[in-house]
């Protein structure tokens, strides 16, 4: 898995602590998010193949909240063009400085790939043909979510596509607790303690906030998308498609 630090931020005993996208975080990223997110890899990879699909020439595409950017790369990798820009931003400095080194080191070619780092908030847009808020709106404050769907929904072309992928809760409070239960299950299988899973769980609270794919379509639609469905889902986790 790359240069990835091993993700052990919450093996120790801690004081409750806020998580936030710091140096610590970004040094271990890639270990933390393909252990952490069920099915993360074929969602990446997945990402490139509607990129191939959608990504119209002399259009730009937009990755929100990159992080590494993996899903920059899997586009960059993927689409079969390269009359296109990608633009990946994150507020992070960290994630940002080091998606910055990952890029240096690779082979030059192909359509190019900005980074910025820019509250997606208020980051200017335009001519979108694929926008990718890939395990991001979740960190969003939910009032800010809508009219953050409406500008990009305003700022994308005419049979573009958003990418959606969120940590969701389920309306059935029965549904909701078992498979939280199973996705800590999986946490113990990709080998993180009980007391690393509750302590991550009470650092991202309030910080990471999930909502059903209910409210996931009705913002979309009101926002002004023509469709949305879910194309992918792992307990928890589901990716989401909209298009204009
Ligand atoms: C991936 N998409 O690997 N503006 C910009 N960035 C933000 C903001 C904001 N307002 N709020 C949070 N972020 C990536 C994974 S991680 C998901 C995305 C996770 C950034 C934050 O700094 C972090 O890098 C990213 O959103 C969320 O495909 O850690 O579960």
């Amino acid at each position: 898995m790359g240069n990835s630090k091993k993700d052990t931020l919450f093996a120790g005993s801690l004081v409750p602590v806020q998580f936030v996208f710091d140096e610590r975080v970004a040094e271990c990223f890639e270990d933390m998010i393909n252990r952490s997110v069920p099915g993360y890899a074929t969602i990446i990879s997945m990402i490139g193949v509607l990129a191939q699909q959608y990504c119209k020439r002399g259009s730009r595409v937009y990755d929100l909240g990159c992080s590494l950017g993996a899903a920059s790369l899997a586009i960059h990798a993927q689409v079969g063009h390269e009359d296109y820009r990608i633009i990946a931003v994150d507020n992070s400095p960290a994630m940002i400085r080091r998606l910055q080194e990952r890029l240096a080191g690779k082979p030059p070619g192909g359509a190019p790939l900005e980074t910025r780092c820019a509250d997606i908030l208020t980051l200017p847009m335009a001519e979108a043909s694929v926008v990718v808020l890939n395990f991001t709106l979740q960190f969003i404050p939910v009032e800010q979510r809508e009219a953050l769907l409406t500008r990009i929904y305003e700022a994308m072309q005419p049979g573009g596509v958003l990418i959606l992928s969120e940590k969701i809760l389920f309306p059935d409070p029965e549904l909701n607790q078992l498979f939280i239960d199973i996705y800590h299950r999986f946490k113990e299988e990709m080998g993180y303690s009980r007391l690393e899973i509750s302590q991550k769980r009470t650092a991202l609270e309030n910080v990471l906030i999930p909502e059903t794919i209910e409210v996931h379509r009705h913002r979309a639609m009101a926002a002004g998308f023509r469709n949305f469905d879910v194309w992918f889902q792992c307990f928890n986790f589901a990716s989401m498609v909209a298009f204009k």
